[in-house]
């Protein structure tokens, strides 16, 4: 049943905050002006939502990586940066997201409507006006922007079917499908081919959709002859009905016949597959001996009427979707960690992991004497300098948070 589910990777990655600036005011009659640097904006953050016109995963294959707009530096005159534009990407309903390493679970997308923050933009750095205080009343430096949040997922999806092909056996069932989607059922001049429901993602224009090739409908199959009601059943989840009609059946059988036993079959097992989206055809058209069949007629073999088959099959899945109400909606929502960890990567070498902390040593200008004061207090805010010491750091280890190395004295980092 391995094909049932769609798999896909995806990269996310939110958007960079810009950085603050470093500036002073210049006024012709004003001799030494304050700090009027503006902060950055802040990057655009990356969503997951469900979307029911998105039928399967096959998007991601092509295109796996995805990432918000950054946010633009700060200047001078305390003009601050412009924020990075949100994106959101659309998945299919029952789309279930998991941490590539891990496997665990991090959101189920239900419904139509759902979403999940799959990545956070950066903060925009703050500019050094921000940084002006009683003790400090030259700022000489300034916040860098925040790196968005960069992460790898795993996306699962239970494929549904949006139509089914309901034919008798031979009628070209599988043959379509495979010349509609990648799905490479087994195909033979024999009935009953098919024992078991192939699913294939069909993509038209702007559309996506799921069709199920299911094994051939035979006279009695409501009350269990041939496979009966096993594919019945996949048959009455489908929105739409392709019925497809034998225009060169072996043993001559007309199409208008055709239709009125697979009808009859039909609402004997479930009258409300009548009410059904349906659409029918005329299949191999190529070798027709039912000349006069004056419906769409198609040929899977030479690709005769596929288009016009499209045509009618996508606008009534679009409608039916959606004319389906909205399953209740809940989401499962992993709030990122914002913690502090420490973790060794040496004899004497350890890392500081935390976007806090990450953000703290993100400055312009380490090496300024009032930066270094700061950062030295935001650290500390923080706990970093306790965890360090839970975790047994001793004095001229090197730390290690974010891009910066510092070396560890019992007085303090830096
Ligand atoms: N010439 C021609 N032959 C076709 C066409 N479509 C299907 N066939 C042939 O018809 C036979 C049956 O095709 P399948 O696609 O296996 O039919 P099916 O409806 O899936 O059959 P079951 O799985 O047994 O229900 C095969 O020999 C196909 O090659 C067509 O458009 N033109
Ligand atoms: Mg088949």
């Amino acid at each position: 049943m391995s094909q049932f589910v769609d798999e896909a990777q995806l990269n996310v990655r939110g958007g960079d905050g810009g950085a603050g600036a470093m500036s002073f005011r210049r006024e012709a009659h004003v001799p030494k002006g304050g700090p009027d640097g503006g902060d950055g904006g802040r990057g655009g953050d990356v969503w997951l939502r469900a979307n029911r016109q998105v039928a399967s995963l096959l998007a991601f294959r092509d295109h796996p990586h995805r990432r918000a707009e950054s946010g633009t530096h700060g200047s001078g005159a305390k003009r601050h940066g412009r924020a990075g534009v949100d994106l959101y990407i659309d998945v299919p309903e029952g789309t279930i997201v998991r941490d590539h390493e891990t496997g665990e679970v991090l959101a189920d997308l239900v419904a139509a409507g759902d979403r999940w923050l799959a990545a956070a933009g950066g903060r925009g750095g703050r500019g050094n006006a921000r940084f002006l205080s009683n003790r400090r009343r030259a700022p000489h430096f300034a916040e860098q922007g925040e790196y968005g949040v960069d992460r790898w997922l795993r996306l699962e999806l239970k494929l549904m079917a949006d139509v089914a092909l309901v034919g008798f056996p031979n009628a070209g069932k599988s043959t379509l499908i495979s010349a509609i989607s990648a799905a490479r059922p087994k195909i033979a001049d024999y009935p009953f081919t098919t024992l078991v429901p192939n699913l294939g993602v069909v993509r038209w224009h702007e559309h996506e959709f799921v069709v199920a090739d299911i094994p051939g409908l035979i006279e009695g199959a409501a009350v269990g002859k041939g496979l009966g009601h096993q594919f019945l059943r996949h048959v009455e989840r489908a929105r739409v009905l392709v019925i497809l009609l034998d225009l060169a059946a072996i043993d001559g059988r007309s199409p208008e016949d055709q239709e009125r036993v697979l009808l009859g079959e039909l609402g004997a097992y479930e009258p409300a597959l009548l009410e059904r989206a349906r659409v029918v055809v005329g299949s191999k058209a190529d070798i027709a001996t039912h000349t006069d069949y004056d419906g769409l007629r198609i040929s899977a073999a030479t690709r005769q009427g596929l288009d016009e088959l499209l045509a009618l099959i996508a606008p009534r899945v679009v409608e039916a979707r959606l004319s389906e109400p909205d399953a209740e909606t809940y989401a499962v929502l992993r709030p990122a960690d914002e913690g502090i960890s420490v973790v060794r990567e040496g004899e004497h070498a350890w890392r500081v992991r935390g976007r806090a902390a990450e953000r703290a040593v993100a400055v312009s200008d380490l090496t300024d004497d009032d930066a270094a004061v700061y950062v030295q207090h935001r650290l500390e805010r923080l706990g970093v300098d306790r965890a360090l010491v839970r975790a047994g750091v001793i004095d001229g280890d090197v730390v290690r948070i974010g891009d910066l190395e510092l070396d560890y004295r019992e007085d303090g980092l830096l």
